[in-house]
């Protein structure tokens, strides 16, 4: 289809300067789909100093982004400083953040929103608790999810990030056949929501995604690309994925 493919790494908090130069040296990325760092914020401009000496087609992307321009917000980073440092990506409302920085739809709408205005195109992320899970509430709390990290927006130019929270970092992935059920729901209300530019939207997986379960993931036809986190640490795993999808 005329869906974009994405292979996207979140390094979370982890690496040093050195392995981040270390891991621009030893990947070898593709052309065929498109790949996407997001280190720590510290890292982002060395990291897009590296990209550009190793002429790989490699893309930035931040883990997350203040709503504001600018101004008395100590800590935070602005979707301008993203730009100027090289990203073209930002994640949002990933759920460690909804769980250690208290982030909820609204606040996570508020990102999106300063990340189309900024240019830069937003990867939100969403996901049901094992609890929600086993309560078979799966539909409802993405549904939701999505109608308040979307709400007042026209732009369809984001990627969604389905991650169950019970697959992350726990060595639990999804099954492809679970994932594609749940993005297929996701695609039928992100219809409801903005008609037939659903269709061009991606939906990566998230969760304990590897070397080893990518290419099943690969194969759904809602299955648009992965979001790593462990996996995407070490250059030749990272590099696996990379050939899954390309
Ligand atoms: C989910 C994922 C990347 P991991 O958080 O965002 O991490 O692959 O380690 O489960």
């Amino acid at each position: 289809g005329d869906r974009q493919t994405y292979v996207i790494a979140n390094w979370k908090m982890n690496k040093t300067l050195a392995e981040t130069a270390e891991f621009f040296q030893e990947i070898n990325s593709s052309n065929d789909v498109t790949v996407v760092v997001c280190p720590p914020a510290q890292l982002l401009y060395p990291a897009h100093l590296f990209i550009k000496q190793s002429g790989k087609p490699v893309h930035l992307g931040g883990q997350n982004v203040h709503w504001a321009d600018k101004g008395a917000y100590t800590g935070e980073t602005s979707t301008a400083m993203l730009k100027d440092v090289g990203c073209e990506y930002v994640i949002i409302g990933h759920s460690e953040r909804r769980q250690y920085a208290s982030e909820d739809d609204s606040l996570v709408n508020m990102k999106v929103k300063q990340s189309l205005m900024a240019g830069l195109t937003p990867i939100i992320c969403i996901g049901e608790t094992l609890e929600q899970k086993n309560s078979l509430q799966t539909e409802e709390v993405l549904a939701s999810q999505l109608f308040g990290a979307l709400n007042k927006i026209d732009s369809s130019h984001f990627i969604i990030a389905y991650e169950p929270i019970w697959a992350i970092g726990t060595g639990q992935s999804a099954t492809a056949e679970l994932a594609q059920q749940t993005h297929a729901y996701i695609r039928s209300v992100l219809k409801q929501m903005f008609g037939e530019k659903a269709e061009s939207i991606s939906i990566l997986y998230g969760g304990s995604a590897n070397q080893s379960n990518a290419a099943e993931y690969s194969k759904m036809p809602d299955i648009e690309g992965v979001l790593v986190g462990g996996a995407s640490l070490k250059a030749k795993s990272f590099d696996g994925m990379i050939k899954v999808f390309a």
